[in-house]
């Protein structure tokens, strides 16, 4: 028996399905869960010694790679004074300060703890700013598991194939209504029955949590425009957009200004940040400004504010990182293309810059019943093979391949190269 094995079973016992998330208990693939010692650059390494290429990054804040000496200095440091006091630090000035001087649609922020509180906070605050309570989220789209957002949503959700969850009373998603990604008359639609009572309509503007399907042509601006004409605000949940496709994330990469966005991951560099963010008059609807409650303990952290401000300094700061991503981005995706074409294999394969997936399907897929054609059998034992051979993905069909600065041409050789030996 592996370590891994062994604390898989000791953890199994004190810990619901043996991980604090589900999607890390590789539930829908035939392994058992990689316990991970450290990891440094594009590499992790577990607890048996193996040595793995990552592409999971932590599910999206390793943009820079794993350990970045100048994220972990920044920790130490901070940490040197004390981990957190309850009271105000200089240092959250300095990330809502740095975060507003640099994102135009964001004049005001608040920090939370995840992109899950960052999402409940958002839509309070749209609904207590319009005065209304509908809202419009996407079918395959997952914004982390506040109740009102558990319907028909994505990530581990959908790999669990079960698409709404237990424990959600009917009064708290009877308000949410779904829509069809990449198709603006399902929302427009939606828009009229509710006569005009969308508080706000939430979307991932690159969907990235039922496999990545980007947005059609004219999908986000489509949005904007319905938002403006029915009176509702729009949100973009930019927890995984955010900072990755661009500094000012899909807002900026495609060129629409939501309303209020949503952010985690990359602005806390590993440590546990989430933050909402949008227009002033917006925003000072949160207490204790305005009349919308939200609070935390730890919001705004000292610690994780210093490692995430760190991190965007660095992203700020140069901006080639972009680049770079991009270019290994076309490298690995556009190669897996070539090599499905000359293998004649209809595969898709889904991608925005450093963020893409490839569906077990030869069904396009835009949405999410298109990505419910998948084969996740075959994607399993896809993932398996690329495990055993030293490649660690996501553990499911509805994930997504997470690049980083780290990541080497020689990392991205291996990946094609192993394609190209289990597709033979
Ligand atoms: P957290 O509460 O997990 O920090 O963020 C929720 C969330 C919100 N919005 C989007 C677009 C997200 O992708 C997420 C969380 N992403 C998943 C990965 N698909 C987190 C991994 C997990 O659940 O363990």
């Amino acid at each position: 028996m592996t370590r891994s094995e062994e604390l898989f079973q000791r953890a199994i016992k004190r810990i619901p399905g043996g991980v604090n998330s589900p999607v890390r208990a590789f539930g829908s693939v035939d392994e058992a869960p990689r316990f991970i010692q450290g990891a440094v650059g594009s590499k992790i390494f577990d607890v048996d010694g193996k040595t793995y290429t990552d592409y999971i990054g932590s599910w999206g804040p390793m943009i820079l790679g794993h350990n970045d000496e100048r994220i972990k200095d920044a920790v130490i440091r901070a940490s040197e004074n004390g981990l957190s006091f309850g009271c105000a630090t200089e240092r959250e000035v300095e990330m809502a300060e740095f975060i507003c001087e640099h994102i135009p649609h964001v004049e005001m922020i608040r920090m939370v703890n995840s992109g899950t509180e960052a999402v409940m906070s958002a839509i309070r605050t749209a609904r207590g700013y319009t005065g209304k309570n509908k809202i419009i989220k996407f079918a395959g789209c997952y914004h982390g598991h506040t109740d009102a957002m558990l319907v028909s949503a994505g990530s581990g959700v959908m790999t669990s194939g079960v698409p709404d969850s237990a424990g959600v009373p009917k009064g708290c998603t009877q308000d949410t209504m779904i829509a069809v990604y990449n198709d603006l008359s399902s929302v427009e639609k939606l828009m009229e029955e509710s006569r005009d009572q969308v508080a706000a309509v939430i979307v991932e503007p690159v969907a990235a949590n039922m496999g990545v399907v980007p947005p059609k042509d004219g999908f986000l601006q489509g949005l904007r425009e319905l938002c403006d004409k029915h009176k509702a605000l729009l949100i973009f949940d930019e927890v995984i957009t955010g900072f990755r496709l661009s500094f000012g994330g899909a807002a900026e990469y495609f060129g629409v200004t939501p309303d209020m966005v949503t952010y985690g991951k990359i602005i806390g560099a590993g440590m546990p940040v989430g933050a909402y963010g949008g227009r002033k008059e917006i925003m000072e609807m949160v207490a204790p400004s305005g009349p919308v409650y939200q609070a935390g303990t730890l919001s705004g952290n000292p610690i994780a504010m210093a490692a995430g401000l760190a991190q965007l300094k660095i992203l700020w700061e140069d901006p080639d990182i972009y680049k770079r991503l991009f270019q290994k981005g076309e490298l690995l995706f556009e190669g897996i293309r070539k090599l499905f074409t000359e293998k004649e294999i209809g595969y898709q394969v889904n991608a925005v810059a450093s963020l893409g997936s490839i569906f077990f399907t030869e069904t396009p897929v835009t949405d999410y019943q298109s990505a419910k054609t998948s084969d996740t059998k075959a994607f399993s034992k896809y993932f398996e093979y690329m495990l055993e051979h030293g490649v660690h993905l996501a553990p499911s069909q509805f994930e997504a391949i997470f690049l980083s600065d780290a990541h080497t041409e020689e990392d991205i050789r291996q990946f094609l190269d192993l394609i190209d030996r289990y597709f033979r």
